[in-house]
């Protein structure tokens, strides 16, 4: 790995010193990607490992950010010091939620959320929470990097916990909590929204259930139906032995009532990892996974390098005159890629 660069290297610097602006910019570059990506990811290297990782998922307006937003403020008023990543949703349901949420957030937060509205760097008030936004445009594989280097740089720098808000609708959000040290998923009344949850695949990820909207009818219904697939799940042995019940939390993050008990619920997994060694573990399926999405873009370059060598153009063109089929041509194409299989 090349050395870092001077610059990424001075802002990682100035960011260490308590720069938010310089932070701010670190963040932008891990959401571009590429070389300045890889060099922060060489420069936090030495500093990471103590934040306690906690993703935070549901079905769009669920009251994930509401939520979010009451544990940073419980957590700065208890003298942590939080940082959260709210993954920008770029499902087209949820599209253009996200300003709303970057001001709600920074309301609580304390001001500076971004490099672009890191304008509380200089005022007096000591800021503890960082709340960023992140954009990952599309890129194939953006989130699945991006994601995990931001939470690495956050904890770099000592922000403890870090917080990642996501919409549970796809795999690979399912897969960025799932990855956390404990996934807390937000259900809310309304017809069949556990069940939906369940289908989404978030039963399996939940370390803390959130019965959010406690305050709308149905939210007993709710919890009453997940305890009934919990149960059946420890039925049908889905639950290991000396496992942890993912326990059921009612709360109205729009006035906070709960928020607390939510975070207690976090605190008290983190506690079940740490005596039962599993925080090892998702360690571990952290750092395969996080391995594992660099290899796939790292090899998807270079794939996308051979499709458009001589010899990848050439290989098209018969395919296209019938002389080879797309099989024989890409096993040859990868034979000189990787050698033969
Ligand atoms: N009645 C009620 N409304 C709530 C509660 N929590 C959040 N809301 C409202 O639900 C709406 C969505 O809240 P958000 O916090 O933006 O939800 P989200 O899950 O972050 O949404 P996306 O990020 O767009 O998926 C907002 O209008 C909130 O004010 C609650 O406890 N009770
Ligand atoms: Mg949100």
């Amino acid at each position: 790995m090349s050395r870092a660069n001077r610059s990424v290297e001075e802002l990682y610097g100035e960011a260490k010193g308590g720069r938010r602006l310089a932070l701010g910019r670190l963040l932008t570059m891990v959401e571009r990607g590429g070389v300045d990506a890889e060099s922060i990811g060489e420069l936090a290297n030495p500093d990471v490992g103590k934040a306690h990782i906690v993703g935070i998922t549901g079905a769009p307006g669920a009251g994930k950010s509401t939520l979010t937003g009451q544990l940073v403020a419980l957590l700065t008023v208890a003298g942590r010091r939080p940082a959260v990543l709210a993954v920008d949703p770029s499902s087209p349901l949820t599209g253009g939620a996200i300003l709303g949420d970057r001001i709600r957030m920074d309301d609580i937060g304390g001001g500076s959320s971004s490099s672009e509205s890191a304008a509380g760097a200089g005022s007096a008030r000591p800021e503890t929470a960082f709340i960023r936004s992140m954009a990952t445009r599309g890129h194939s594989g953006g989130l699945a990097l991006a994601v995990p280097l931001a939470v690495r740089l956050f904890d770099a720098m000592g922000y403890d916990p870090v917080i990642i808000e996501t919409v549970g609708v796809g795999q690979v959000e399912v897969d960025v909590v799932g990855a956390a040290d404990t996934a807390v998923v937000v259900v809310t009344p309304g017809m069949g929204d556990a069940v939906q949850a369940n289908k989404a695949g978030l039963l399996e990820v939940a370390d803390v259930f959130v019965v959010n909207k406690a305050d709308r009818p149905g939210a007993n219904d709710v919890r009453r139906d997940l305890e009934l697939m919990l149960d059946l799940s420890h039925v049908t042995g889905q639950e290991e032995v000396g496992g942890h019940r993912p326990p059921i939390v009612m709360s109205t993050a729009l006035d906070g009532t709960g928020a607390d008990s939510v975070w207690a619920a976090v605190e008290e997994h983190l506690l079940f990892l740490n005596d039962s060694g599993r925080r090892l573990d998702r360690r571990h399926h952290r750092i395969r996974t996080e391995i594992r999405a660099l290899m796939e873009q790292a090899l998807g370059r270079r794939i996308d390098d051979a499709m458009n060598s001589t010899m990848g153009i050439d290989l098209v063109a018969q395919v296209e005159d019938g002389s080879r089929s797309p099989t024989a041509a890409s096993a040859q194409l990868l034979d000189r890629l990787l050698g033969p299989q």
